[in-house]
């Protein structure tokens, strides 16, 4: 068995929490033979829910959970941490505009990236869930000056699981036979959900499938999945997210297979024309824990047209905050 390792989880009594957990402490993310030590931060009305959950997870009896504690201090929960999931975030509240929600978060994720750079291990791996998840990544990640920028990531790993299913619900094909699909961009409405360089059983996707598929169902229907979520269940996804994060965690740090790549939000070092420094999803592959972006992908005009797109969102989501931005 290995030595444990610390993992934070932000949120943690919220609807993803619930899920979120107990994968992580069965050794879904990490393995089954690394122990974990949860740490969790909610905000102080929620602190009886995580004892609740915290009760739940000590009835499980989990052989890889190596302890657990729960505080409303980010330096508290985010001390050692090798690992940080912040799913905790400020929803959209009634009369709410875009730019409201994205400073009303700017300010929670500064404060917590702030509280990551005091205290977190240096080689930590954060993942941004809560929503503007790319761009409440990049506000950690530039309130954390000491640490290397690629600690920092968002989840777009949902939008990629969901366009795997989509593929495959197409093409009569299991998800496991498709390789190489790519979300670019931001985890929103302008996403772009790529096969282009997706395979199915071996041969090329868009050989499968026809242009008004791709372009009237196949890209709208993965872009607004979370909608048509909401509106089926009456709440946001919450498992599916869930599991989505234990994805994009294992792979990061477990490796990614050598002939496929998965999408990661991350900040951008300028590859494929895309602004520096916004946390915009590229495909990456994964080795030796670290995540490398997969270059040399030609780029047609098709694709160019919306990766651009899902680049200005951001830029304008940074614009927004700058003034907060140290
Ligand atoms: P819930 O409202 O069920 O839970 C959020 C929890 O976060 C609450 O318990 C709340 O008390 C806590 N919280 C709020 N501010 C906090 C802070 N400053 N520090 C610590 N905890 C804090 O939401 P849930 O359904 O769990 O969703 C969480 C976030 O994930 C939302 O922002 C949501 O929009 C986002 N999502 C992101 C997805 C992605 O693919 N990136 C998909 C799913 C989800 O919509």
């Amino acid at each position: 068995m290995k030595a444990p390792v610390r993992v934070a989880v932000t949120g943690a009594a919220g609807q993803i929490g619930y899920s979120l957990l107990f994968r992580i402490a069965s050794g879904d993310m990490l393995g089954p033979d690394q122990p974990v030590v949860l740490q969790l931060l909610e905000v102080p009305p929620a602190m009886d829910a995580v004892q609740g959950v915290m009760m739940e997870l000590e009835d499980c009896a989990f052989p890889l959970v190596a302890g657990m504690s729960a505080s409303d201090q980010a330096e508290e929960a985010f001390k050692d941490a090798d690992y940080i999931l912040l799913v905790g975030a400020k929803p959209r509240g009634p009369g709410m505009e875009r730019k409201d929600l994205l400073e009303a978060n700017a300010a929670i994720f500064s404060a917590q990236g702030k509280a990551i750079n005091d205290v977190a291990s240096r080689n930590v791996r954060v993942l941004a869930v809560g929503n503007p998840a790319n761009t409440n990544a990049m506000i950690a990640q530039r309130n954390a000056p000491d640490l290397d920028p690629r600690c920092f990531t968002a989840m777009t790993r949902l939008d990629h699981n969901r366009a795997l299913a989509q593929l495959g619900n197409k093409t009569s094909s299991h998800v496991t036979d498709i390789k190489r699909m790519t979300i670019w961009g931001n985890h929103s409405a302008t996403q772009y959900p790529d096969i282009s360089h997706a395979t199915v059983a071996g041969t090329p996707a868009a050989d499968q499938v026809d242009q008004s598929w791709l372009e009237e169902s196949f890209i709208p229907t993965v872009q607004q999945r979370g909608a048509a979520i909401i509106k089926a269940r009456g709440q946001s996804s919450a498992a599916s997210a869930a599991s989505a994060a234990i994805d994009h965690m294992r792979d990061w740090t477990l490796g990614t297979p050598a002939d496929d790549w998965v999408s990661m939000a991350i900040p951008s070092d300028g590859s494929y024309g895309i602004s520096e420094g916004i946390i915009y999803s590229f495909p990456v592959r994964c080795v030796d824990g670290r995540y490398e972006i997969v270059q040399g992908l030609d780029v047609d005009d098709f694709s160019r047209e919306r990766m651009n797109a899902t680049e200005q969102e951001l830029v304008e989501e940074r614009d927004a905050v700058k003034h907060l931005l140290p």
